[in-house]
């Protein structure tokens, strides 16, 4: 099957969020394009084959009554090659399907914080009519041959609400965050609508295998007439005559524009500064959203561990903890944010002496060019998610790493670590005194080590660029035949070189440093 074959189909993408950011300026609104991996990896593809983005605006649908909508989205899809389609969202409705269903309930449960969820019935109905409401702007824009190709948690009932309206255009979905075992699973009283639901779809994609793995252990045990067939990276479930696809498609980055940035003057600068800032210190760099998956208190007691039991990182090592803002109306949000600073605070408190801070507390969204500074001076990363889809931090850390010098921590649970786990330094979040040893390590790691490491990484995340994922995944439904998949036996052992995860014995030895 060759690129061209897939070229051929217009794509509708579908997304909860449009690629688009809306403010309200003094007297008027202003548009301004989005950023981030999905528009960067789907831009080309749309202007190829031409094409229309559907998805909610980010404003209630009262605020969006006082605007020009249709004419602030032309000016925002420009030159693009498509088109941009508002789903409006109704106050109550923002409440009960995006803050209700997708964030109360999907969002924890499906990374593994069951304790978590709120499961409230009336989100329920609320999901439903949304997913409904997008099928039909669906509907509305699609002509019979394009592909449809959904995105995301919010969005899982989208292909069954479509067939029911006879729209029969093949779809794609894709779940960007992780999918659980079946015995977290199962608490879902909708269990049964969302699993048929997905296997509506024609091709259903993950990040992992082990995602992948969890929910075909979910479709044989609770649904008793699918049945699972294949091996590859793309198997096949057949419900009597409904047959679905069901890969496992790891999310990538544009790897030439963060290494290509990275040494742009401007990004240079900045971060010869950072270090000129603070001199004979070796940074540790964390960059998390808010939000209580990415584990930002337990990283900041795993690195107050480590300055109390290797006590030559003192003065010797920062760490530069970058929060990015978010869903801050909600309570356990704000709770955490909360908590995050206290624990700066009294580690800050401990440990400060003339001439050093151990922890720089940066709360506000960066600056690309910033960003890419920090990455690309910082000597470890700290990327220690509870648990995490993919992690594009870790991935972007390397790519804008082109001296090729820094070590990657990286949690266990990301599904990036399937990908760089020889070469990242791999910890369990939960294990604080794992962490600190880990840190510590890499505080010692010598240079040929750390640049070994490096090279190895970043070659895989070039290789593997978000180019590549946008073409398999196409290729993927639209292919007739699945032979060009790689075969991956989900048992392989360990040692091959595979999409699994694998869990090293901690490095112990490092205690004799606890003097
Ligand atoms: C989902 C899944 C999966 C962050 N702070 C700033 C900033 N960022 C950018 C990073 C990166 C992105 O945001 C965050 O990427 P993640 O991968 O962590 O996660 P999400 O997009 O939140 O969510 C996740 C992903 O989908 C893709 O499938 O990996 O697991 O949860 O690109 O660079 N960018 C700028 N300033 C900041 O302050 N400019």
């Amino acid at each position: 099957m060759s690129a061209e074959d897939t070229h051929k189909k217009r794509l509708v993408i579908v997304s909860n969020r449009l690629p688009i950011v809306l403010n309200k300026g003094a007297d008027e609104w202003n548009v301004e394009p989005g950023s981030g991996g999905l528009v960067t990896a789907l831009a080309p593809v749309l202007k190829n084959r031409g094409g229309v983005w559907i998805g909610w605006t980010g404003v209630t649908e009262e605020e969006t009554r006082s605007i020009d909508l249709s004419t602030l989205l032309k000016s925002a899809a420009g030159q693009s090659g498509y088109t941009l389609k508002p789903v409006n969202l109704s106050e109550s409705e923002i409440k009960n399907f995006y803050y209700g269903f997708s964030n109360e309930i999907i969002w924890p449960l499906f990374h593994d914080l069951q304790t978590r969820c709120n499961f409230a019935p009336k989100y329920w109905n609320s999901y439903k009519a949304v997913n409904l409401k997008f099928a039909e702007a669906i509907a509305k824009n699609t002509k019979n041959d394009d592909y449809i190709w959904v995105h995301d948690y919010h969005l899982m009932n989208v292909a069954s609400e479509l067939k029911q309206m006879n729209v029969n255009n093949k779809t794609g979905f894709f779940l960007h965050i992780p999918f659980p075992s079946l015995d977290i699973f199962v608490k879902l009283p909708w269990r049964f609508q969302i699993l048929r639901a997905l296997l509506e779809y024609d091709l259903i994609g993950f990040q992992t295998l082990r995602d992948r793995r969890n929910f075909v252990q979910c479709v044989r045990m609770l649904l008793k007439d699918a049945v699972i067939h294949g091996k590859g990276q793309v198997i096949r479930c057949r419900i009597g005559k409904r047959e679905s696809r069901i890969g496992t498609f790891p999310i990538s980055i544009d790897y030439n524009e963060f290494a290509n940035m990275a040494e742009t003057k401007e990004v240079s600068e900045r971060a010869w500064y950072l270090h000129e800032d603070l001199p004979h210190c070796c940074l540790i760099l964390g960059v998390d959203r808010l939000d209580y998956t990415k584990g930002i208190p337990d990283k900041l007691e795993a690195f107050r561990n480590a300055l109390i039991r290797f006590p030559e990182m003192r003065n010797r090592a920062t760490l530069i903890q970058i929060v990015v803002p978010s869903r801050e109306d909600i309570p356990e949000y704000y709770d955490l944010k909360i908590e995050i600073e206290r624990l700066v605070g009294e580690i800050n408190g401990q440990f400060t002496r003339s001439g050093w801070v151990p922890i720089h507390y940066i709360f506000r969204s960066v600056s690309r060019a910033e960003l890419l500074a920090y990455y690309r001076t910082c000597e470890i990363a700290l990327v220690t998610p509870l648990k995490d889809g993919m992690n594009l931090v870790a991935k972007e850390y390397c790519a804008s790493s082109v001296e090729e010098h820094g070590a990657l921590i990286l949690s266990e649970f990301a599904g990036v670590a399937a990908q760089l786990q020889r070469n990242a330094l791999l910890v369990n979040p939960y294990d604080i005194e794992g962490v600190a040893e880990t840190i510590y390590r890499a505080f010692t790691m010598d240079r040929e080590e750390q640049k070994t490491r490096m090279r190895r990484m970043r070659r895989s995340i070039k290789e593997n660029n978000i180019f590549k994922w946008v073409d398999s995944f196409l290729r993927a439904n639209i292919a007739k035949a699945l032979d060009s998949f790689p075969i991956i036996d989900d048992f392989v052992p360990q040692g091959k070189d595979n999409d699994e995860f694998l869990y090293y014995e901690n490095v112990k030895g490092l205690k004799q440093a606890n003097k």
